[in-house]
C-alpha cells in the first residue's frame, strides 16, 4: 500500500532543513526521508516514491559515532542507483534527537529524530510504572522534544481507578498531557486524533505489549501493523514489533512505531535493530581470534551463526560489503599519507641540492 504524497511537506519537511541543504551545498541531490531502518539498509521516502537506500562504505569509516549514522525520521540527500535503490549521501542536520544511553555501555543509541511530540504510552493493568514516564520524559525533552503519556487499555479498569492512576501521573510530573485511550471500546482515539497535527511527526514509545501498534493501526483506520496478544508470543524478546518504521496519516500526522523496551533500563537490543550490525559485533565477542575478519577464519562466531541460519545473509553481505569499502578508503588514506611522505623527502632533497648548487655558485 502506497499512498500518493503530492508535498514533500507531507512527509514533515519544512523551511529548516531545507535552508540547511542549502547551506550545505545539497541543491544538486534529491533528498528523502528515512522511514525505517534494517539491518543495515534503509527505506526512505520522497515524492516520488520508496527506495531501499544504504550508505557508502566511505561514510560508514568517516563515521565518528553511532549518531553520524542515518537514523528513522532523518531527511537525507540521496542519489538514485536505481529504480528503486539509493544510496545516502549525507544526513542533513536535525532539529530533535530522541536519544538513549544503552545499558552497561558508554554509547548512546538513537531511536529517532526530526520528532515533534514523544508519545510515552503505557497501559493501566500491567507494568505501570511512573519512573519510566519520567525517564522517558527527561530522553524526549533532552532532545528538545514535547512528551506527552497516551495512557491504554482503559477498558479494563474501572473509572475510579482511572482516575486515581491520572492523579498520581499528575502529581508526580506536573501539568503534562494525558490522553486515557482503549483501542477496543474506541474511547479517547477521538482525542488522539484532534492532538495529532498534519506534517508533524509523533513517535510511540513504551514497553512491549502496551498496545503502540494497535493504537496506531487505529490512527491509520487499516490493520497494517501486525499486533499480538502478550500471552500468545514467543521467539526472541517477545516483541510483536521488531521493525521502527513510519506511518503517514490520511489526516497528514506523521507516526513512528518502536519495538517495545521490555523492562525499565534494559534497552531493546534482543528486538535486534536498535543500532547498525550490532547483532554481529555481539556474535564477533565469540570468535576465536580478535581481529577476525568472519571471512575464512577458524571458530568464527559470526560465520557459524550464518551457517546455523541464526544470522540473517543479506545482513551478512551487506557487514562484509560495507566493511570491504571502508578498508578501500583506509587504504587509499595509507597511500595519501605514503606519497605525501614521498613529496616531502623529494622536496627536502631538492632544496639541499639546490644549497649545494648555490653554494658553489657563491663559492665560485
Ligand atoms: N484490552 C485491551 N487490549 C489492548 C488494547 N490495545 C491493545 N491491546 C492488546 O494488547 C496486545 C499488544 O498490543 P500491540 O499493539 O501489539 O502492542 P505493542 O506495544 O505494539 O507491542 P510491541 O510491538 O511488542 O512493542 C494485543 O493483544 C492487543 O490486542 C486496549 O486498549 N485494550
Ligand atoms: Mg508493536
Ligand atoms: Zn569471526
Amino acid at each position: 500500500m502506497e499512498e500518493k504524497i503530492i508535498k514533500i511537506e507531507d512527509l514533515g519537511y519544512d523551511e529548516f532543513f531545507e535552508s540547511n541543504r542549502v547551506k550545505l551545498g545539497l541543491g544538486d541531490f534529491q533528498i528523502a526521508r528515512v522511514i525505517a531502518e534494517h539491518r543495515g539498509s534503509y527505506k526512505i521516502k520522497n515524492t516520488e516514491g520508496e527506495y531501499l537506500a544504504k550508505i557508502t562504505g566511505k561514510q560508514m569509516f568517516e563515521a565518528a559515532d553511532r549518531e553520524d549514522f542515518p537514523a528513522v525520521g532523518d531527511w537525507v540527500a540521496i542519489a538514485e542507483a536505481d529504480k528503486k535503490q539509493a544510496i545516502i549521501h549525507k544526513v542533513l542536520p536535525r532539529r530533535t534527537l530522541m536519544k538513549r544511553r544503552s545499558s552497561g555501555k558508554d554509547e548512546t543509541q538513537l531511536i529517532a529524530t526530526n520528532i515533534d511530540v514523544a508519545f510515552v504510552i503505557e497501559s493501566v493493568d500491567r507494568d505501570y510504572n511512573l519512573n519510566r514516564i519520567e525517564r522517558y520524559f527527561a530522553i524526549a525533552r533532552d532532545g528538545g522534544i514535547e512528551p506527552a503519556v497516551i495512557l491504554n487499555k482503559t477498558d479494563l479498569i474501572s473509572e475510579e481507578k482511572l482516575d486515581l492512576k491520572l492523579t498520581e501521573i499528575k502529581n508526580r510530573m506536573g501539568d503534562v498531557k494525558i490522553i486515557p485511550t482503549s483501542t477496543l471500546t474506541e474511547e479517547g482515539l477521538g482525542k488522539l486524533k484532534e492532538y495529532i497535527t498534519g506534517r508533524k511527526t509523533y513517535c510511540f514509545l513504551g514497553s512491549s505489549g502496551v498496545g503502540k501498534s494497535s493504537l496506531i493501526n487505529k490512527l491509520l483506520g487499516e490493520e497494517i501493523i501486525k499486533t499480538e496478544d502478550i500471552g500468545a508470543r514467543s521467539g526472541r524478546g517477545k516483541h510483536a514489533t521488531t521493525v521502527r518504521e513510519m506511518y503517514f496519516l490520511v489526516d497528514g500526522g506523521i507516526v513512528i512505531d518502536n519495538p517495545g523496551v521490555r523492562e525499565v533500563g534494559i534497552t531493546d537490543m534482543s528486538a535486534g535493530i536498535d543500532n547498525l550490525f550490532d547483532e554481529i559485533t555481539a556474535l564477533a565477542e565469540n570468535c576465536k581470534y580478535v581481529d577476525c575478519t568472519h571471512l575464512h577464519e577458524p571458530d568464527c562466531a559470526v560465520l557459524s551463526a550464518l551457517e546455523s541460519g541464526k544470522l540473517d545473509r543479506g545482513e551478512y553481505a551487506n557487514y562484509i560489503n560495507l566493511k570491504k569499502e571502508s578498508e578501500y578508503y583506509e587504504m587509499t588514506e595509507l597511500r595519501k599519507k605514503e606519497k605525501n611522505r614521498q613529496f616531502g623527502r623529494f622536496v627536502e632533497k631538492a632544496k639541499k641540492d639546490l644549497k649545494k648548487y648555490k653554494h658553489k655558485d657563491y663559492g665560485a
